[in-house]
């Protein structure tokens, strides 16, 4: 079995409803590892390179608006790191099919999620779908320094006169 990371986010939603105890007791069924964690302001550059590859869908500006918290006056989201074998698909089964109502009822997103009436599904969680997606999503989300483990190679930068390790 693989030994893999995801990411996953607490989008504004379970901020705002102060899921963020039962979202992570849920996630804890996995056995896995969080490696690292951090509550953060989501702005529309971070928002369009999360979702590059839903750029063109009809319900991507309520998704970029859901995920900055526009929709919620709440712009925080919690993002953390999970690792072990198969992370993955264990995060993804827990959190549940993307559409709320088709999401089975004990998953995260069948028991917290719903459809607002402009189409958007408002699910609660995000989880990586595939070892290339949480790759990039980490690197997006967080800096080496900020994972306890040197999760990808990196390297060393100088900016000005400081040194800094980043992303390779
Ligand atoms: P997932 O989050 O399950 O990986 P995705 O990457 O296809 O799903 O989409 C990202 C988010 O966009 C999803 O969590 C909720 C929203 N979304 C996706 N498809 C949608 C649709 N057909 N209608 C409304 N919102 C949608
Ligand atoms: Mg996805």
């Amino acid at each position: 079995m693989a030994n893999e990371a995801t990411l996953v986010i607490v989008k504004p939603d379970g901020l705002k409803k102060s899921l963020t105890g039962n979202i992570l007791t849920r996630l804890a069924e996995a056995k896995l590892k969080i490696i690292a964690a951090k509550v953060i302001a989501v702005d529309r550059k971070l928002a369009d390179k999360h979702y590059q590859h839903l750029k063109n869908e009809p319900f991507y500006p309520e998704l970029s608006q859901y995920i900055t918290g526009e929709l919620h006056g709440e712009n925080r989201v919690m993002a953390l790191v999970y690792s072990g074998e198969e992370a993955i698909t264990k995060v993804r089964k827990i959190a549940g099919a993307t559409n709320p109502e088709e999401a089975d009822p004990v998953s995260i997103r069948g028991a917290y999620g719903r459809i607002l009436t402009v189409g958007l599904f408002e699910n609660v969680i995000h989880a990586s779908s595939d070892v290339g997606e949480a790759e990039r999503e980490i690197k997006l989300w967080f800096e080496p320094s900020d994972i306890v483990c040197e999760l990808y190679p990196c390297q060393k930068k100088t900016f000005d006169n400081f040194e800094k390790t980043v992303w390779k």
